[in-house]
């Protein structure tokens, strides 16, 4: 049942597909608000609430959540029922921040620079914060690697959500090196119902499909 009270702003060929999918692991109504690139993503409405003019963006009760990452992390604890927050040790928690956080700065910025061709020259590898691509890509394997057999171990969090959605993004479009690893971890996620339920919804949503 669609509600004014969990609003997700988003187009399917986006990160709006990280956004849906972490509303349905959370299994809360929500409405999802469908907005063009160019035309409505920049309509003064809608920068009121984003003035990056970008999706995805969530609005609950009021309250804004801009940035996939942080949108995950949101949902994680504004529905706690959903079980998607790190159990409560210290190494849960260091690896669901650590991780969350690594994925949206160093790996995001590693894997884009290099789509773009707009990788820092070795000699700059201390400034930048991913160092290189193929230490980033290397970090990144060790993470989902050392899961057991999610990022944070034996539970899925939003940190699998955020994390994962990348590298099933980087195995599609190989934006990100195959690696066994990065593969076994497609197939767990993309085993979950509730990714599957995102991705056909966000299917049925493409452009040309209605
Ligand atoms: N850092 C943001 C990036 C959001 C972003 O760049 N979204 C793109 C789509 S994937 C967008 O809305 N582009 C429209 C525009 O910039 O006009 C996040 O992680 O959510």
């Amino acid at each position: 049942m669609a509600t004014d009270d969990l609003v997700l702003y988003t187009h399917p060929m986006s990160r709006g597909r990280i956004a849906r999918w972490m509303l349905e692991e959370v299994g809360c109504p929500y409405r999802v608000e469908l907005l063009g690139y160019g035309d409505t993503m920049k309509s003064d409405a809608f920068l009121a609430l984003n003035p990056m003019g970008k999706v995805p963006t969530l609005v609950h009760r009021g309250a804004v959540v801009t940035e996939a990452a942080a949108i995950c992390a949101y949902l994680a604890e504004a529905f706690p029922d959903a079980g998607l927050r790190p159990e409560d040790t210290p190494q849960a928690r260091a690896a669901y921040l650590r991780w969350l956080f690594f994925a949206a700065g160093p790996l995001e910025a590693a894997v884009t620079a290099k789509s773009l061709g707009l990788l820092a020259p070795a000699e700059r590898a201390q400034m930048v914060g991913y160092g290189s691509f193929e230490q980033a890509i290397d970090t990144l394997e060790r993470a989902v690697g050392g899961a057991a057999p999610w990022i944070t171990g034996a539970r899925f969090t939003a940190a699998d959500v955020y994390v994962g959605a990348q590298v099933i993004w980087g195995q599609m479009f190989k934006s990100i090196p195959e690696r066994p690893v990065f593969l076994d971890y497609v197939e767990r996620l993309q085993a979950r119902p509730a990714w599957q339920r995102a991705n056909a919804l966000d299917d049925a949503a493409m452009p040309g499909k209605d």
